[in-house]
């Protein structure tokens, strides 16, 4: 039987799956794998299940035998391609199964910027709540506003879905290729990244991290946004330029943010969004749900059994193809 390296915790009828065709080693997320007892699991292991591990060409010289990387996870930016491909190694995401979650969290985080819903339930929760307040307790429309989407991929499509039919939002979106399908089911249109910008009320940011889209958004694109404009990351914290962001915020260059994710998680204590009332800050829970996280899972672990019984696995990434 080949041998597996379980680096996250998962659910016990998904180990179950795996130990009917593979030996496993695992280790749980709770605590830091001790470094020589990673190389001793690595040392073992033909698959490798993890969540955001870096697999890079270091990790993959501890791992002789390794055949197939299988991620819990949509984004794969924490795979080092050409160390793989140089390697014969395949790697696996868990697409699909995540997309509504996600597509949800991008709404709450739209809404609950919009209408300051962390903001409002601390003030009421310390006591401030004044009947006289009036428009101190204001927040912005999201219903017939309109919404920017940078990234058309199956997770954008979810969430254009959320704002055209169930706020009737205007929605035009970016991406690297035009999405036909999408504009003809979805009543969405195609706009250049600077239109998007300059024209949108809300601008959701869900291309995935690869170097072109590294720091896709900076100074410049925050100064092309409105000042009443609301801008939400969901995709990576490195998709920005998060000083640009910090500098918009401070100067009310933008009106507001909703974030899951940072250039450095978990992100700092002391770091400036953290003590900025028009900021919504997530702990990077797009995809989490137990079921959704569950169904990840068990289609990253479908993926690593397949490749290891000699099947082709469905989710290969597209450079590994
Ligand atoms: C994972 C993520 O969903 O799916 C992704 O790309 O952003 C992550 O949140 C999570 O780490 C589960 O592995």
């Amino acid at each position: 039987k080949p041998t597996v390296f379980i680096d996250r915790t998962i659910p016990v009828d998904v180990e179950a799956y795996i130990a009917e065709s593979c030996e496993i080693e695992k280790w749980d997320h709770s605590e830091p794998i001790p470094k020589d007892l990673l190389k001793d699991k690595l040392a073992k292991a033909d698959g490798l299940l993890t969540g955001g591990r870096k697999i890079n060409a270091e990790l993959l010289e501890q791992a002789p035998r390794l055949k197939v990387v299988s991620s819990i996870s949509v984004g794969y930016n924490h795979f080092d391609i050409t160390a793989m491909k140089q390697r014969g190694i395949i790697g696996t995401n868990t697409p699909h199964v995540l997309n509504d979650t996600v597509a949800d969290l991008a709404l709450a985080l739209i809404l609950g910027t919009a209408r300051r819903v962390a903001e409002l339930d601390r003030y009421v929760k310390e006591g401030l709540w004044n009947p006289r307040d009036g428009e101190k307790l204001f927040g912005k429309d999201v219903h017939h506003a309109k919404l920017g989407i940078i990234g058309m991929g199956r997770i954008g499509e979810a969430v254009a879905r959320r704002a055209k039919f169930g706020f009737e939002m205007d929605v035009i979106y970016y991406n690297r290729s035009r999405k036909p399908e999408a504009e003809e089911k979805l009543g969405v249109r195609y706009a250049e990244l600077n239109e998007l910008l300059a024209s949108t009320d809300f601008i959701v940011l869900l291309a995935p991290l690869t170097p072109e889209t590294t720091r896709l958004i900076g100074r410049k694109e925050f100064q092309l946004m409105k000042p009443s404009s609301i801008f939400v990351n969901i995709s990576r914290g490195q998709t920005i330029d998060e000083a640009a962001l910090i500098e918009a915020l401070q100067q009310g260059t933008i009106a507001g943010a909703g974030l899951d994710v940072y250039e450095k998680e978990p992100v700092d204590v002391n770091h400036p969004f953290l003590k900025m009332p028009n900021v919504l800050t997530l702990p990077h829970i797009g995809s989490a749900t137990t079921q959704t996280r569950n169904d990840m899972a068990m289609l990253a672990a479908q993926n690593l059994v397949s490749a290891l019984t000699g099947h082709i696995p469905p989710n290969i990434v597209e450079e590994l193809k």
